[in-house]
């Protein structure tokens, strides 16, 4: 494509002066990661400029088919209401493809395609250096310089993925549904410890008292500390019912932190996160490296005959290697 002459520069200031078509450019960098993908994140450190994230990232966590992108189809016209200009980040890490599962999402999220200050994006893992989890983060913060005030990220399924990625908010919003026992799976998920926020969602349907009441339980055996005690919202996001609620939750939970000091630690601790699987994917990387080469091949025929042992020769691997980069 002769398109990609392009920088990450020049297309990150592109988004942040609101051009839709660089914004869509500059998150496929992310998506794709390696070297441009680093340069990304150094033009949005740039354009921040230590003003921190300006986008609150809401997300939206919960079993396949619960109900996440209806509510956040609904939640958005909730946020257009106020005025406010939002972005929907949907994450699934099980599709090697942007589309597939996800493509129903644009269909019902459509509605809002013609509006400005609404912007719908889908991302999917390409086995690149820390995957989602890495790419997720810096796609949040890309949003953010490029104006929208809230940032909802849904992510797709109930994996190890999805709750890192889901946890990884300002705010995270778990939706459950009514009937045999899914608040019961989402707490086996590890879901009840990263909910800020609780839906039962599907409120139109037998069951959704018992749901709450499960939750409830799941609540109090987790004994969870702190000051905010999640509220437990019931919806029916096809009707747009009980959705304005969940929003003034969200906003709640958002006034809470941010007087506590509670969200600057939450957004430390994630940046430290971050980091860490940086740092783990890199080594994880330079192992590789330093593994494949003919001296690794010589030292494990040593090995196998017992001329040698394992330790010994990964030291001698190591001693030999190149410094990272
Ligand atoms: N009865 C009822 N159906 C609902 C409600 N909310 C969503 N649905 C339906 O449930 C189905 C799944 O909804 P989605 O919004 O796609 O669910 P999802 O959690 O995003 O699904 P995945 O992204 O595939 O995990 C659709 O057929 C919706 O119309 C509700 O409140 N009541
Ligand atoms: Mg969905």
């Amino acid at each position: 494509m002769a398109r990609a002459a392009a920088s990450p520069e020049d297309l990150l200031s592109g988004a942040v002066g609101g051009d839709r078509a660089s914004l869509a450019r500059v998150l496929s960098l992310v998506e794709r990661g390696g070297g441009p993908a680093r340069a990304v994140a150094r033009a949005v450190a740039g354009a921040l400029d230590g003003r921190g994230e300006r986008a609150y990232t809401v997300g939206i966590t919960g079993s396949p088919g619960a109900g996440k992108s209806t509510l956040t189809s609904a939640l958005i016209d909730v946020v257009r209401a106020r005025g406010e200009r939002v972005a929907v980040l949907a994450v699934d890490p099980s599709s090697p493809f942007t589309g597939g599962a996800i493509l129903g999402d644009r269909v019902r999220m459509g509605d809002h395609a013609l509006d400005d200050a609404v912007f719908v994006r889908s991302m999917a893992t390409r086995g690149h250096l820390g995957g989602l989890a890495v790419a997720a983060p810096e796609a949040v913060r890309v949003l953010g310089s490029a104006g929208f005030h809230w940032v909802l990220v849904e992510t797709v399924g109930v994996g190890q993925v999805e709750v890192e990625v889901a946890g990884q908010t300002d705010t995270t919003v778990v939706v459950v549904n009514p009937g045999w026992g899914d608040a019961v799976q989402a707490a086996k998920a590890g879901l009840t410890e990263i909910a800020d926020v609780f839906v039962v969602n599907k409120a139109d349907r037998p069951g959704a008292a018992e749901a709450e009441a499960d939750l409830r339980r799941v609540l109090e055996l987790s004994g969870a500390a702190g000051s905010w005690r999640p509220p437990i919202l019931r919806t029916t996001a096809t009707r747009g019912e009980g959705v304005a609620g969940v929003w003034e939750a969200v906003r709640r939970h958002r006034d809470e932190q941010a007087a506590s000091g509670g969200l600057d630690e939450r957004r430390r601790r994630r940046a430290a996160d971050e980091i860490t699987r940086l740092v783990g994917a890199r080594l994880l990387e330079r192992s590789g490296a330093i593994t494949a080469g003919d001296r690794a091949a010589e030292l494990a025929a040593a090995v196998a005959r017992g001329d040698t042992d394992p330790w010994t020769a990964a030291d001698e691997l190591l001693a030999a290697a190149a410094p990272d980069p």
